[in-house]
């Protein structure tokens, strides 16, 4: 009787650090966004992407609406870990947007691939699901 109740509060322990550990790996929301390099981080700019980039239409702003952002010309952190080697100016790529509102780096871009220079963008304005 003792060693199940041990059991069961160690599991309950357990649950509660790995609902912890999970709530923080999944908190905020990934943007699969395409874009135009205009310049590259540099001590120069703040070691921030400039980046033309396609509309985000379900984009999520600060205070939690679905505003979506229309296609612009921006700077973007980039998470260290995302190899720029092979990015120059010009090249279009496509980048995965990591947007947590509650972090130090609230929207930094965590993944980066290149896409065929034929690739064709829309620099549109965004289109917000549920709006006209
Ligand atoms: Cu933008």
């Amino acid at each position: 009787m003792r060693s199940a109740l041990k059991w069961s509060l160690a599991l309950g322990a357990l649950a509660v650090l790995l609902a912890a550990g999970c709530a923080r790996k999944e908190r905020g929301h990934n943007y699969i966004v395409r874009g135009q390099v205009v310049e590259l981080p540099s001590p120069a700019n703040g070691n921030l992407l400039q980046l033309h980039h396609e509309a985000v239409d379900d984009f999520v702003t600060r205070d939690g609406k679905v505003e979506g952002m229309d296609s612009m010309t921006m700077p973007f952190l980039v998470a260290r870990n995302v190899p720029l080697r092979d990015i120059k100016p010009g090249d279009k790529i496509e980048v995965i947007l990591h947007v947590d509102w509650q972090a130090d780096r609230a929207v930094e871009i965590t993944g980066l691939r290149k896409l065929a220079p034929d690739q064709k963008l829309d620099f549109r304005a965004a289109h917000p699901p549920g709006k006209p």
